[in-house]
């Protein structure tokens, strides 16, 4: 009878972040994801003749650096509006009304929900009304969705809410509500948005994230997109399809080094690793951040000659083709295969360094380091960001460092 596609957090020209830094990196692909993802979403919307699209918050990342921004945003929703859909969008804590100082005349199909108070419109010539209010600023702290309004009896009704659910862990708890309260609200879908990961939370009333349509670092893995939702006559969800949209897309391998003894065969791993993901990628760039963990006797030569497995990999991708995969980051995880104590048994040297290593204390800069923080402007201190290190970041240190030295020490055997 109609359908409609929901999707959310935009984040229209946000930077993908830890790739700009390389030479010969395909930035301008990377620089324009966000775009053209959006443009994928115009795409999709047209090509499916959709009746109506739902954007739930965080279309922009921040305020316009200028307002070319704003002119590629309503140069996409006029292609809809010639289209004949209309657009119904609210504002979330990346885009919150008093963020944005900059603002450009909305096509005629583009509706905007105001902060301020909930609000309902219908979407003409459908039984459907949508309910939805914009943030005013990026900290909302109260529980928007109580005071939406009451649902339109024998319509199909739709929440609009840029909303931390249940209050998950690591986002910003804007909005809070909890699920029991979203479905017993009387609405037949809440379309949600600030949660990146797509998350279908229960059908029927569905209550539904739909994640960003495009991941920008290397936590926001795997497709990203939108949802196209089919109501029967009967105003019943009848179809619900998940549709991917972005163009570049996330990876995380682990390769894990246990059983390796040579460089060669993890170079091998890695290219198989590589493979999966130009595979998985389809015809999207594939960015990836590699894991090697395990207890392994690469241990050593890992941490020692890092610049190294970085240019293998380099090679790596260069072979495959740099327009098919990139490589964010090598993260050194693995252990050492050879226990500490059999190590000490070896000679006296050893023994002593080991127990130098043990006592090692890495809560406190060097000297250098030290001497630096006094010289150093307040200013330029807190621009650097001189805290002291954290638990894990000192574990880190010390594991790389003993690692290093271990490994110079035994390299002869
Ligand atoms: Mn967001």
């Amino acid at each position: 009878m109609f359908t409609f596609i929901h999707a959310a957090d935009i984040h229209l020209d946000s930077p993908l972040t830890g790739l700009s830094q390389y030479q010969d990196a395909p930035v301008e692909r990377i620089r324009n994801a966000t775009r053209t993802a959006l443009t994928n979403l115009v795409d999709l919307s047209i090509e499916r003749q959709i009746d109506f699209l739902l954007i739930a918050g965080d279309l922009y990342n921040g305020d316009w650096k200028d307002y070319n921004t704003g002119l590629f945003f309503i140069r996409e929703m006029r292609r809809l509006d010639e289209a004949g859909i209309p657009v119904y969008l609210i504002s979330g804590n990346h885009d919150a009304e008093s963020k944005i100082t900059k603002a450009l005349t909305l096509p005629d199909n583009v509706h905007h929900f105001k902060s301020g108070k909930a609000a309902t419109v219908t979407v003409q010539g459908h039984p459907v009304s949508i309910h939805g209010q914009s943030f005013a600023t990026p900290s909302v702290t109260e529980n928007l969705a109580e005071s939406y309004p009451a649902p339109v009896a024998e319509h199909f009704n739709i929440g609009l809410l840029h909303t931390n659910l249940g209050d998950q862990a690591g986002h910003g708890n804007y909005a809070p509500c909890t699920q029991q309260q979203l479905a017993q609200h009387g609405y037949d879908y809440w379309a949600l948005g600030h949660i990146h990961k797509r998350e279908v939370h229960q059908q029927s009333p569905h209550i539904v994230y739909s994640g960003n349509i495009q991941g920008r670092h290397a936590k926001e893995t795997g497709p990203k997109g939108c949802y196209l939702v089919r109501v029967d006559a009967d105003l019943q969800v009848q179809d619900f399809d998940f549709h991917a949209l972005d163009t570049v897309r996330w990876h995380q391998t682990e390769i894990d080094c246990s059983d390796l003894t040579e460089l060669d065969q993890l170079f091998d791993a890695i290219r198989t690793a590589f493979d999966d993901a130009i595979e998985k990628s389809g015809d999207r760039l594939a960015v990836v951040r590699v894991n090697l963990t395990g207890h392994t006797e690469l241990h050593g030569t890992l941490h020692s000659e890092p610049s190294r497995i970085e240019s293998e990999c380099r090679l790596i991708t260069e072979d495959l083709g740099l327009e098919n995969i990139w490589v964010e980051k090598i993260k050194l995880k693995t252990k050492s295969k050879t226990k500490l104590a059999d190590l000490a048994q070896r000679d006296d040297l050893v023994a002593m360094v080991i127990d130098a290593l043990d006592h090692l204390d890495a809560s406190q800069h060097p000297p250098a380091v030290t001497e630096l923080r006094t010289k150093l402007p307040p200013e330029a201190l807190r621009e650097l960001q001189f805290d002291a290190p954290s638990k894990a970041d000192r574990d880190a240190l010390k594991d790389e460092v003993s690692a290093i030295v271990l490994h110079a020490l035994t390299i002869a055997d």
